[in-house]
């Protein structure tokens, strides 16, 4: 829906593809064109290169949106979609290959300028030079896959005695999960935040930073709210990374909107952890803040656009936005919650906005990921953000599903979510702190 929007307003017509389970989805119905590729399992249809490819044949499309998640940081689908002669609209093969390597990518930014945390020298080989990296760094440290990213094959280390084992459990879960038990070591973080740099980049050493996002309220790897900018970063620091994070990114002549992800420690210092080559989630709170289409931006760019026709800079952040993941799930088990949506009715006023392909009598399918719906509040300042956020929240009815609705409304009740006086553990803690109670839905 998102990536037919852009289109629509840059008047190319799309083509959407469905799986059998997605056959009365909305994007199906507002796409100019429509192919179904495969049954409900993602990896017989969203997953399935030859039967995408074969769809992009069949109507002659000139370029492929991946969006986020199944293939759009896939290295291999962006060559074959080059070898087909259609264009991925993303960054080259091989730049989705390096981020994708984090031990690679962590060496490649450092050499062109990012802070990276004191860690391994390339890969931990054996036991004995994680012995060696370990001491070096000083405990605790963390282990983490190679080939990893949300959190799997990761293990923090507090001391030496728990260092061996550790490593073979870290070693283990990688080979199972990715197909490769490559490991490094870093120095570990306590109660880091997470904040990330929004970039585009026209693959010619132009690239412009379009702020960054504050990203901690989070749980188990999957984020609940963002926000634009981060209530963490002043101005000094802001413009100081923003620079550095553009001289990295035009040295490395990146094509495409980016996510540079950082921890930031209790001293404020911001160390880069990992690269996403794909738009994101979070996109429209930076959207909002700034005023620049992302989605439209990546398509011109694809086409070739060179970037200052596509971004007029010094990008500037006016005012602040707030986004909700709104799940389909318990919000106190946080069990998914597929099924019929019987009532909908979605909020708009000033500074709401809501996307999503959710609707009245609308099928929830179980097969994918649960979001359903991102409710992005904006606001001169973020106490109004919040505050329109509330309004907007109190407002949203969703029935015949469950949804993380009610976790929002008291997270954005609670003082320290209003004081900014949160980290990654906040969700955690939160629900430990049996703040959560039932909802009214
Ligand atoms: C870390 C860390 C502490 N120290 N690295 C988690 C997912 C992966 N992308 C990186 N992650 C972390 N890396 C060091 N050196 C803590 C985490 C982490 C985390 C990071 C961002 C947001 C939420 C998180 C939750 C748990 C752990």
């Amino acid at each position: 829906m998102r990536v037919i929007a852009a289109c629509k307003d840059l008047g190319i017509r799309t083509v959407a593809v469905y799986s059998e389970a997605d056959r009365t989805s909305l994007h199906v119905r507002f796409a100019d064109e429509a192919l179904c590729i495969g049954p409900a399992k993602s990896a017989d249809s969203y997953l399935n290169i030859p039967a995408v490819i074969s769809a992009a044949e069949i109507t002659d499309v000139d370029a492929i949106h991946p969006g986020y998640g199944f293939l759009s940081e896939n290295p291999g689908f962006a060559e074959v979609c080059a070898m087909s002669g259609i264009t991925f609209i993303g960054p080259r093969p091989e730049t989705i290959r390096l981020m994708g390597e984090k031990e690679q990518a962590r060496r490649a930014v450092a050499e062109v300028g990012l802070p990276v945390l004191p860690g391994s020298n390339g890969l931990v080989k054996s036991d004995d030079e994680a012995r060696a990296a370990a001491s070096d760094v000083g405990y605790p440290v963390i282990i983490k896959a190679a080939a990893g990213g949300g959190g799997r094959g990761m293990r923090f280390v507090r001391e030496p005695a728990d260092l061996i084992p550790m490593l073979h459990q870290a070693q283990h879960e990688a080979a199972v999960s990715f197909q490769s038990g490559d490991v490094y070591l870093e120095k570990y973080i306590e109660r880091p935040r997470h904040i990330e740099f929004q970039v585009l980049g026209d693959g010619e050493g132009n690239v412009a930073v379009l702020g960054e996002r504050e990203c901690s309220i989070q749980r188990r790897h999957q984020k609940l709210i963002e926000e634009c900018p981060s209530p963490r970063i002043d101005l000094a620091t802001r413009s100081m990374m923003c620079q550095r994070v553009c001289a990295a990114l035009s040295q490395i002549g990146y094509a495409n909107a980016g996510t540079v992800e950082f921890l930031m420690d209790d001293d404020g210092q911001l160390y880069f952890i990992e690269m996403n080559t794909r738009i994101q989630v979070e996109h429209p709170v930076t959207e909002m803040v700034t005023g620049v289409d992302l989605v439209k931006a990546q398509i011109l760019i694809a086409g070739g656009e060179p970037l200052w026709s596509v971004v007029s800079e010094p990008v500037e952040l006016r005012g602040h936005a707030i986004e909700c993941r709104i799940n389909a799930e318990n919000p106190e088990t946080f069990a998914p919650s597929a099924g019929r949506i019987t009532k909908f009715y979605a909020p708009g006023m000033t500074g709401i906005r809501l996307d999503t392909a959710a609707c009245a009598e609308c099928v929830i399918p179980p097969y994918y990921d649960s979001l359903v719906a991102k409710l992005i509040a904006y606001g001169r300042d973020r106490m109004e953000a919040i505050t329109r956020m509330q309004r907007a929240l109190d407002l949203f009815v969703v029935e015949g599903i469950h949804t993380s609705i009610p976790i929002h409304q008291q997270i954005m009740a609670d003082p320290d979510f209003v004081l900014a006086n949160f980290d990654t553990n906040y969700v955690k803690k939160f629900i430990q702190e049996q703040k959560v109670g039932a909802g009214k839905r």
